[in-house]
């Protein structure tokens, strides 16, 4: 009988020695910029991708030079708290060894690009200088664990964040070789071989993603992980959580049997079997996800293929008890909430608009140089939202006028001034530095809602808050098929445009229209926005009212994505 061939990076993964691979030999190459096939692939467990600079490819090819490349950097931050003096490295790093910039990702993470070969072992060292880490910020393990951000949630935000710290701790991989590759940690010589008690040799087939969430918000975007927590508390007091598996949002154009899917919400735990929980579902997606086809191997499949009751009964025979049933929740929507607000101790907390979550100095507007200068002075802590924003969290009351000068002095942007359409907006970074990306999304969905802006506008909604979503391509780092408004690159300048996403990130969008050019996308989405001002009913959101209206079909699950789509007028 002839062996299933599994997917190739399988293959890489038994071959590494527990993700070691030749990437500490080839870090120490200076004939070129670039590294292995089977390295770039293992250097994401250990929190970097290999990239080059998309705009200048075209020139270095005619000059016949080598790529531009360079690493992206990804730094864990569970729960998204960072301290002052992390903040502070992550800026020293950005200027010292990258593109001078940072980037606060939609999983609460900070990235740096444009770190080159000769300066990645020292980046990330001085990464964890500072108490941070980037192993398993990629690669096929947990993630980063995404947690609630608001401070002012108290006690429950305070244990919903203990747990997102505990689970993130308990499925860090243990492999000795990041210490090794770039902390020079000694290496143990030993017969025995390494475990790695949870994953095993071959950790899991795929990423895997993990958020807590606390309703009514709903800002980590639950339904598009693998497994989520969801925070039930009875008479102010924390009564354990939902559980929810097999969200997840990449698919590729023109390939049915890969979709967007929504979680199921399976079942109901208490806090203290929260991590035991979390581990049981790994272990489920380590012994049953598809370790053939690497386009199958996410989590949602698992579910999609066996059903959430089979998930549900495998899970609990892992466990060797059973989860209680769903306790009722209502989540309202998923964005952030911008500007001070105070908490009963008095502390003050300060959301701030950062535009495509991009940590940056531009001509006029110095921001990163105001929030580094915040953090110089500010003793409580910095919170990063799963909406590429930043919380300038647990302001004294001494401090507060101090804060409120340096943002005066700067510019930094509390929303007052921004319509609510762009306040819920998320764009991936797409070019130049994302190899997969076909259009632009970062760079130009703010010019994009310039002219939406004035569509909404004239319809008198303003401070409407609706959700806008771009990405570079279908891979969905935006969460884009959860939006009321998505849009997914399909080429140079052009979209495909998904309408009637839940508000509250709660259902799946329909495609509108394939393959938009840029320019015409306002003139496509006009007669909708007008409609919707014009014939809504008190309260109703966008995404509620393209499908009362029949412009677009719900979605109901799955691969359903791709069927029943009512071509728009
Ligand atoms: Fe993502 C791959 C950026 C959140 C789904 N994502 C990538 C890569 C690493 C491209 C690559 O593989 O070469 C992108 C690097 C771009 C760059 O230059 O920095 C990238 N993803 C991002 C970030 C930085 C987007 C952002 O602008 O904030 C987010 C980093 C999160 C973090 O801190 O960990 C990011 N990616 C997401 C999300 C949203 C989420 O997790 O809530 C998703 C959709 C949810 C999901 O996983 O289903 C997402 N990224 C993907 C996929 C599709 C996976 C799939 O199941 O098909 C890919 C491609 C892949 O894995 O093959 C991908
Ligand atoms: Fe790149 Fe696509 Fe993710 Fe955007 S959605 S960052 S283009 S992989």
């Amino acid at each position: 009988m002839s062996e299933t061939k599994l997917a190739a990076n399988e293959y890489i993964k038994i071959r590494s020695n527990y993700l070691r691979g030749t990437l500490a030999e080839e870090l120490t190459d200076v004939s070129t910029g670039a590294i292995s096939e089977d390295s770039q692939q293992l250097i994401k467990f250990h929190g970097s991708y290999m990239q080059d600079d998309r705009d200048l490819r075209a020139d270095r090819r005619k000059h016949r030079l080598e790529k531009a490349y360079s690493f992206m950097i990804r730094i864990r931050v569970p729960g998204g708290v960072s301290t002052p003096a992390q903040w502070l490295a992550t800026d020293a790093l950005c200027e010292k060894y990258g593109n001078h910039d940072f980037k606060l990702t939609t999983r609460q993470a900070f990235q740096l690009h444009g770190v080159i070969k000769s300066n990645l072992k020292r980046t990330i060292q001085e990464i964890n200088q500072a108490a941070m880490d980037t192993i398993a910020a990629c690669g096929d393990v947990n993630r980063n664990v995404m947690c609630n951000p608001n401070p002012h949630l108290s006690h429950i935000h305070a244990a919903a964040l203990q747990a997102a710290q505990a689970i993130s701790d308990h499925l860090t991989p243990r492999t000795g070789a990041y210490h090794e590759i770039w902390l020079d940690g000694e290496k143990v010589e030993t017969s025995e071989e390494e475990v790695e008690p949870i994953y095993g040799k071959t950790y899991l087939p795929r990423k895997f993603k993990i958020t807590i969430a606390i309703p009514p918000s709903n800002d980590v975007d639950i339904y598009a992980n693998c497994l989520s927590f969801i925070a039930i508390a009875e008479k102010d007091q924390l009564v354990g959580y939902n559980v929810a598996v097999g969200g997840g949002m990449g698919m590729t154009h023109g390939a049915e049997e890969t979709f967007p899917r929504i979680a199921d919400v399976i079942g109901f735990c208490t806090p203290e079997q929260v991590v035991e929980v979390a581990e049981m579902v790994v272990k489920v997606q380590r012994d049953f996800g598809c370790r053939t086809d690497r386009k199958h191997a996410r989590l949602k499949y698992t579910v999609q293929d066996h059903g959430p009751d089979w998930f549900l009964q495998k899970l609990n025979e892992y466990l060797g008890w059973s989860l209680q049933p769903v306790r009722d929740f209502v989540f309202e929507n998923n964005g952030d909430r911008y500007g001070w607000v105070t908490d009963p101790l008095g502390n003050s907390h300060l959301t701030l608009f950062i535009e495509g979550g991009r940590v940056i100095d531009r001509p006029g507007q110095p921001m990163r140089t105001g929030l580094k200068e915040i953090a110089q002075v500010h003793t409580g802590d910095f919170r990063l939202t799963a909406n590429q924003n930043v919380i300038i969290a647990n302001v004294t009351p001494a401090q507060r006028p101090v804060i409120e000068a340096l943002v005066e002095k700067y510019g930094l942007e509390d929303g007052k001034k921004r319509s609510a359409l762009r306040l819920n907006a998320l764009a991936c970074v797409a070019l130049p530095t994302c190899a997969l990306s076909l259009a632009e999304a970062e760079r130009y969905l703010p010019v994009l809602i310039d002219d939406l802006e004035k569509e909404i506008e004239s319809a008198g909604l303003r401070h409407d808050a609706i959700t806008i979503r771009m990405t570079g391509c279908p891979n969905g780092c935006a969460r884009p098929y959860i939006a009321e408004i998505g849009f997914v690159g399909r080429g140079p300048e052009r979209y495909n445009v998904y309408l009637g996403g839940g508000h509250a990130g709660q259902r799946l969008s329909k495609l509108y229209k394939a393959d938009v050019p840029q320019s015409e996308i306002p003139a496509l989405l006009r007669p909708v926005i007008q409609r919707y001002a014009k014939e809504r009913e008190d309260g109703e959101k966008l995404g509620d009212f393209v499908i009362r209206a029949g412009i677009i079909a719900a979605t109901v699950q799955g691969d359903d994505f791709h069927k029943n789509i009512v071509p728009c007028p």
